[in-house]
């Protein structure tokens, strides 16, 4: 079964009055010692090629002895690899709380991704995520970043600029990984748009907690200067469950999977978390224990299988 969340279940008027003014909102404590052990678990087995289900991910940037060893590893889609990361991933709490947040009426995850920044790992730069979704309409995404590591300014935590989700939209940044001045672009930014930027907030928060952020809202992380801190979290990108491909071009993972003459973001590889009208993916709860996406005969209510 993909977990139940339950500090995800009730998301009150706070944390979307937060969301909204400074255009992310903090959740701690959402995952027990268990969970989190076996999501550590999974990051040396996925990063060394040891897939549950045998599918490779569909980004996998960092391979050991072949990579640089001061740069972020990042993989996008491990759900479709790893079971423990399937069963966060693929969470209807974590899609029920981004539609209470965004008032989107349901929630298909769009991408995973995973990040592990070890001592000496350089910054992601700051980025809008809107940014890069150009290719769907509409164009809207909202991030669940999720921590397995106690996040600590000095290790390369992720950053916020508060209320730069008001901000116009700037293009994909050149300089992802490792760039020379990674707050750079969102100074450019801000400057462009007349605006001066309130100080970026380093999220410090224990293992276990999340932070949901809109797609449009600067963030990105500074370099990781501890000797000794590992930091690793998972984010989860979800888009609106009725979004669909745009006639413009791009999409460099998420076109892939767009079948000729149809605009529509097929569930087999964009499953519906939770929405509103009870619709939820059908083969995620089997997925999840067997990692077989086998076709299912209707919507399961309430996140139960069919
Ligand atoms: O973890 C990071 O350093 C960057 C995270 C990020 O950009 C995201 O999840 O959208």
């Amino acid at each position: 079964m993909a977990w139940t969340i339950e500090a995800l279940s009730d998301i009150g008027a706070c944390a979307r009055e937060a969301f909204h003014r400074d255009g992310f909102v903090i959740i701690e404590n959402i995952l027990d010692e268990d969970r989190i052990a076996a999501l550590r678990a999974s990051f040396p087995r996925i990063f060394a090629g040891d897939f549950d289900t045998g599918v490779y991910p569909d980004e996998w940037h960092w391979r050991e002895g072949i990579s640089l060893p001061d740069v972020t590893r990042h993989m996008g889609n491990a759900w479709k690899s790893d079971l423990t990361i399937a069963r966060l991933a693929l969470s209807a709490d974590i899609g029920r709380a981004a539609a209470a947040l965004t008032g989107w009426p349901g929630i298909k995850l769009g991408q995973d991704t995973i990040w592990w920044k070890p001592p000496a790992a350089k910054a992601v730069t700051l980025h809008q995520d809107t940014s890069f979704l150009d290719f769907l309409s509409p164009p809207r995404t909202v991030t669940c970043w999720v921590t397995l590591d106690e996040t600590r300014a000095e290790a390369g935590t992720i950053e916020y600029v508060p209320g730069s989700h008001h901000w116009p939209l700037t293009p994909i940044p050149a300089d992802f990984h490792a760039p020379d001045d990674y707050r750079a672009n969102m100074r450019t930014s801000a400057e462009a748009a007349g605006v001066t930027p309130r100080p970026p907030v380093r999220l410090e928060v224990p293992a276990g907690s999340c932070v949901f952020h809109a797609g449009e809202t600067w963030h990105g992380s500074g370099p990781n200067t501890s000797a000794e801190i590992q930091r690793r979290s998972i984010g989860l990108h979800m888009i609106r469950y009725d979004a669909v491909f745009s006639d413009n071009p791009g999409g460099y993972i998420y076109r892939r999977y767009q079948r000729t003459g149809d605009p529509e973001l097929d569930e087999s590889f964009f499953p519906i978390l939770w929405s509103d009208d009870g619709r939820r993916t059908p083969w995620i709860e089997a997925y999840c224990e067997n990692g077989q996406r086998r076709a299912a005969t209707g919507y399961a209510k309430g996140g139960g299988s069919v």
